[in-house]
């Protein structure tokens, strides 16, 4: 009997570590847009024909963030016939998942922003509505934003330019940076700690994300995205799974000597 209640306790005890691991361990990485919901479909977003300014906004994004994913393609210097290609969704001949692709045809400057605000109008300027309510850190788990890049062509300049705004209800972050041109696939990395931040802003309660590529306008600068997503560094991850082995490893000692 009184091995039994022993048991019973051991049982109980397992069952708290399993459910306070549960609790701990947060949903993570957090994908932000992979690109798998076209706007609209089959793929084609946007043939900009002239130099203009063109709004697009797509519902239906991955649970994560919610709300739309507002994009704004605007073409730079001379127009010309098809002078921009703005993609997203699946092109199986190219691409073998969602993509996001600015291409130019010739050589003028397209300028894009993406936009993760929630659901909102937006019109010839992107509206920020900031409805977002999302912890990018994944309960603590997460501190980086990591770009799966397909390419990157930018002859001529460092790299394409960057511009991360994220923002929360007590401030902003910003980031600018180069992404170096690359005729294979490779993940972009940025680090939390290498925004500039407004004391108030928090990245466990981000209500905006804002991607700006080729703000400047460098001519001819094309580029594709499959992914975009907040992950742990690997430091941190490997943290984690250390932690976890060890507990996991603690509850197995338990178990034993308790037989
Ligand atoms: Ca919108
Ligand atoms: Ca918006």
């Amino acid at each position: 009997m009184k091995r039994t209640c022993m048991q019973t306790s051991i049982f109980a005890a397992t069952l708290a570590i399993v459910f306070c691991l549960t609790a701990a361990v947060p949903a993570a990485p957090i994908v932000i847009d992979d690109f798998s919901t076209p706007n609209p479909a089959p793929f084609f977003l946007v043939g900009i024909n002239h130099d203009n300014a063109l709004p697009v906004e797509q519902a239906g994004l991955a649970e994560a963030v919610g709300g739309e994913r507002d994009i704004l393609a605007v073409v730079l210097g001379t127009p010309n016939p098809q002078s921009a290609q703005v993609l997203t969704g699946f092109e199986a001949s190219l691409f073998v998942e969602g993509v996001f692709q600015v291409a130019t045809a010739g050589n003028p400057a397209t300028s894009v922003t993406l936009q993760y605000d929630g659901t909102d109008t937006d019109g010839a300027t992107l509206v920020n509505a900031r409805l977002l309510n999302l912890d990018l850190t994944g309960g603590g788990m997460n501190d980086e934003l990591a770009i799966d890049f397909i390419s990157v062509d930018a002859p001529g300049a460092p790299g394409l330019d960057l511009l991360i705004s994220l923002s929360s209800p007590g401030g902003t972050a910003t980031l600018t940076d180069i992404v170096p041109e690359s005729g294979s696939p490779f993940t972009h990395v940025t680090s939390f700690a290498a925004f500039a931040a407004d004391p108030g802003f928090s990245f466990k309660n981000v209500d905006s994300i804002e991607l700006v590529f080729n703000g400047p306008g460098v001519m001819d600068v094309d580029f594709a995205i499959g992914r975009i997503q907040a992950v742990p560094e690997p430091s941190t991850a490997a943290l984690w799974v250390a932690g976890l082995a060890a507990l996991l490893s603690a509850r197995r000692r338990r178990t034993e000597s308790a037989v």
